[in-house]
């Protein structure tokens, strides 16, 4: 399945004249135009491979109808979803659950969409079928020193996987940790665990990075072997500068001050990336920006000033992508709303008036400071990302596109009712 160009076009010419009232009136009261065009423009979002399919729950899963049987569809996917936001221009693949067996051929595929590779990410917190050394008790960090071999070993498999495809950073989350006090050594796991990732940072590639996640807990309850940024961070730093820290928005303890994190880890240059999703209690996994769109804006507003103090490209510089999971929405329209209120978030950090909120900090006024943040943020930037994507040849109103020429449906005729995306 696929969208044709004509259809998006279709769509928009309908929408066009209201659409060109809301951005001409926003329009006429953004400073710097072109540039912020320019940049929403370029500002594009990966989508992993196991967002396509309906996630589980603790309790279950509820297939949706045509969820994508194989790495092919999946890449389909994404290229529907690229073509409606053109915001979407990579994929960041999980191996083993989309090994691809023949990259030249992945890669053509991909390229046919417009898409390229994102960072791959490994997994060791699943043992596979007929695995003889168990990560039930950790991988990297496992007292087992055969246990953290086959860990290793497996990461290195998946540079190589990823080196094929053209991707240059793997990302590395490890389910690592333990549940009752006394059950782990906190020393022991953790240079265990530095170990084992300085083994992995030995064979990547001179143009690759290795970014390490942290998450407080689950699926262990006590404690977990890289539990926060601080951790991460102390891992990073010793392993050398091809290692930088990962931030999960839902990795964290409710009300923790992320946008202080990343600030942070932007100003010693250890900021790798993101995965973006939203959350009420802990790892949700929701749409991001349902539950908290202010904390994403103010993430932002740190990102934008972060790398504007060091002059990093916004779009490149740092790796930004979606890692949610859906039970209840089509996974297709969880994602376009996802990159939806990721790209409107950015959109009113640029419209911080910085100089402004520089001197408001200086002269310690607060009101001021708190004006600014939040003018930006009640600004309806809507037509400003409508027009961004416009430009780019995407659609002014993708979900509605994706609803009006059924895309599902077609989905659903092409694979059928019952089919299970790999994944969680
Ligand atoms: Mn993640």
């Amino acid at each position: 399945m696929r969208l044709e160009k004509y259809q998006i076009a279709e769509s928009n010419e309908q929408l066009r004249a209201k659409h060109q009232r809301q951005f001409e009136y926003i329009a006429a009261d953004v400073k710097n135009l072109d540039d912020v065009m320019q940049k929403l423009m370029a500002f594009n979002i990966a989508i992993p491979s196991w967002a396509l399919g309906t996630g589980g729950t603790r309790f279950g899963r509820f297939s949706g109808g045509g969820e994508p049987r194989s790495l092919e569809e999946k890449i389909e996917d994404v290229g529907l979803i690229h073509a409606l936001n053109k915001s979407s221009n990579s994929i960041s693949l999980h191996i083993p659950w989309d090994i691809p067996e023949n990259a030249a051929s992945i890669k053509a595929l991909a390229a046919q969409h417009e898409l390229r590779f994102d960072a791959v990410n490994s997994n060791t917190f699943q043992d596979q079928k007929d695995q003889q050394l168990s990560y039930k008790f950790g991988s990297l960090h496992h007292g087992d020193k055969g246990v953290r071999r086959h860990a290793v070993e497996h990461n290195i498999e998946v540079i190589k996987y990823g080196v094929e495809l053209g991707s240059n950073a793997l990302s590395v989350w490890l389910a690592d940790g333990s549940s009752f006090p006394g059950q782990l050594n906190f020393r022991n796991a953790f240079q265990n665990t530095l170990e084992s990732l300085q083994e992995i940072y030995d064979a990547l590639p001179d143009n690759w990075k290795v970014w390490i996640e942290y998450k407080p807990y689950e699926p262990y309850f006590y404690s977990t072997t890289i539990g926060d940024w601080g951790q991460s961070l102390l891992l990073a730093n010793k392993l050398g500068a091809k290692a930088s820290t990962l931030v999960d928005l839902g990795h964290h303890l409710p009300n923790t001050n992320i946008e202080q994190i990343v600030s942070l880890l932007l100003m010693e240059g250890k900021l790798a990336g993101f995965h973006f999703n939203d959350s009420k209690y802990g790892d949700d996994d929701l749409t991001v920006g349902s539950i908290n769109p202010y904390q994403l804006f103010l993430i932002f507003n740190e990102l934008v000033e972060g790398m504007d103090a060091r002059g990093m490209t916004h779009a490149t510089d740092i790796g930004w992508m979606i890692d949610a999971s859906h039970n209840l929405k089509d996974p297709i329209e969880d994602l376009l709303q996802s990159v939806e209120a990721i790209k409107m978030a950015y959109a009113q950090a640029l419209l911080v008036d910085k100089e402004a909120l520089v001197a408001a900090q200086q002269s310690n006024d607060v009101t001021k400071a708190q004006e600014i943040l939040q003018h930006a943020y009640r600004t309806d930037v809507r037509p400003l990302v409508a027009e961004a994507r416009l430009r780019a040849g995407g659609a002014l109103q993708p979900l509605e596109v994706y609803r009006q020429f059924e895309v599902r449906k077609s989905l659903i005729g092409e694979r059928g009712e019952k089919t299970v995306a790999t994944g969680l």
